[in-house]
């Protein structure tokens, strides 16, 4: 493998750059006309435009990325997380042009891309579903008739769904039809799919998620957990490995169940196998993410391991070089993604200038950034800035490395999420290890952050004041 095209932009696409550069292989960059400027750009050997900025006209035309492909003659492609990374026809295309596809066959995208016949694939190799209709469901009759018999509330789901886009949740027989007839509505706009199934709905469940890695050799791994539980309308806001919630004896167990996913589907590289853990400490197989995950820093922190090189390796036909024995969880990690949005105003994406950016730097802090002073945010994409991670011995340790590395992280010209982050931080039931997956709706509001933030405003002058009087004291200066 001599070159490789990544087939993304922002901090994922340096990331990828990076572990390429290592292993000393050429890049590839790929770029909208808004990213023209881009440290992806920059970073990478080369650079090939793919048209206008929207994603729809860029970094989603599989076309577009094919013929760069072919006009610089690389070996593999990258595609990092969302745009085409979990594009079974485009994988495909890759197959068919005889160009690497960095992640698993297609035939393995498409089976878990389709959420009920994941769900049947993963239950016939033993793994725990949540109970619900044994594949997708005819109609609202059909449904309702599931519904009735797993016993309300039940949540319904979009086959072509996942990551939280056409679900509903229905308490009861009366509301089910209008809440099933929605839901079908959704997904039919989103998805051009309108093939529906229901599930058991789980009031306050914790989001685990396993690590595994799989070589062409018939050799899968595990590389533990990740607890992604604080999230806010289905984005991911904090995460964490490993998780308070697990011991070994579960973490083995949950880690063998992961993997047996991975065999069930034939997997190949790096992916991700997400539960639902309730209060009864049952897991239960919710989906699996056929691509590197936002998350991913937080277990090479704890593992050593980095899986952009694994995933490279792998693609090349290496076996893995070392066993599930050898792999030992070391340590915390968190992971705050930071949004350009305004958590004061409902999240409102932030657009403008980067008029000061500095990043914070030390011991125990990662961060995976694509911006710098001066630079534009494009309204075009995600409004996630950066990932700050941290590590620590001890989870505590993690926590306060992180409170301080967001202290020395100054953004302006853009609203942000990092006061946000420090909120959760802080908080008594983040920090006890006491949250589902309902933190943020249950804990955070607007008024709850001003608070804290003016609190520690006052705490702040009144430290500057103490301080002044202090100098003046011992400066001897005169009182008047
Ligand atoms: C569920 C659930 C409760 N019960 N399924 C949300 C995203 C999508 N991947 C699946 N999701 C859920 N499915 C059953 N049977 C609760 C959620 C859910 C959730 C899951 C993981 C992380 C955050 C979440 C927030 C709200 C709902």
């Amino acid at each position: 493998m001599s070159k490789v095209l990544i087939a993304n932009r922002g901090e994922i696409s340096l990331r990828i750059a990076r572990a390429c550069r290592e292993l000393g292989i050429g890049t590839l960059a790929v770029y909208s006309e808004a990213d023209e400027q881009s440290l992806h750009v920059q970073l990478a050997d080369e650079a090939i435009c793919i048209g206008p900025p929207s994603s729809a006209e860029s970094y989603l035309r599989g076309d577009r990325i094919m013929s760069a492909a072919e006009i610089a003659d690389v070996d593999a492609i990258h595609p990092g997380y969302g745009f085409l990374s979990e594009n079974a026809d485009f994988a495909e295309q890759c197959e068919a042009c005889n160009i690497l596809f960095i992640g698993p066959r297609s035939e393995t995208i498409r089976k878990m891309g389709d959420k009920a016949l994941a769900r049947e694939t993963v239950s016939k190799a033993g793994v725990p579903i949540i109970p619900g209709s044994d594949g997708p469901v005819e109609n609202e009759k059909e449904a309702l008739r599931v519904a009735k018999k797993i016993g309300f509330p039940v949540i319904i789901k979009a086959v072509s769904g996942g990551g939280g886009r056409g679900m509903r949740i229905a308490h009861n027989a009366v509301s089910f039809t209008k809440e099933f007839l929605t839901a079908k509505m959704e997904a039919e706009k989103a998805f051009g799919d309108g093939t529906m199934y229901v599930e058991k709905y789980l009031e306050n469940p914790r989001h685990i998620e396993f690590q595994i890695l799989a070589d062409k050799h018939g050799k899968i791994l595990h590389l533990g957990e990740r607890d992604c539980s604080v999230q806010r309308r289905h984005q991911k806001v904090v995460e964490e490995a490993p998780s308070v919630v697990l011991d070994d004896d579960l973490r083995a167990k949950m880690g063998e169940a992961a993997v047996k996913v991975a065999k069930a589907c034939d997997y190949v590289g790096a992916g991700t196998v997400e539960f639902l853990f309730d209060e009864n400490r049952n897991f239960y197989f919710l989906e699996m993410n056929t691509r590197l995950q936002v998350e991913h820093p937080v277990t090479e922190y704890i593992t050593g391991v980095d899986l952009v090189e694994q995933q490279i390796r792998i693609a090349r036909g290496e076996a893995i070089a070392f066993t599930q024995n050898d792999l030992k969880i070391k340590g915390h990690a968190m992971e705050l993604r930071v949004y350009a949005e305004d958590p004061l105003e409902d999240f409102m994406p932030s657009t403008g200038t980067l008029e000061k950016y500095q990043i914070p730097q030390g011991e125990g802090i990662r961060m995976d950034n694509g911006f710098e002073e001066g630079m534009e945010v494009p309204i075009y994409y995600d409004p996630m800035l950066a990932k700050l991670v941290t590590y620590g011995k001890t989870r505590e340790e993690a926590i306060e490395v992180m409170i301080k590395a967001i202290d020395n992280y100054i953004v302006e010209g853009v609203s942000t999420t990092l006061a946000f982050g420090k909120f959760v931080f802080q908080h008594d039931a983040f920090r006890s290890g006491d949250f589902d997956t309902h933190f943020v709706k249950k804990y955070y509001s607007p008024d709850a952050l001003k608070e804290e933030t003016e609190q520690e405003a006052r705490l702040a002058a009144l430290l500057a004041l103490k301080q002044y009087l202090n100098d003046k004291e011992q400066l001897r200066l005169p009182s008047n």
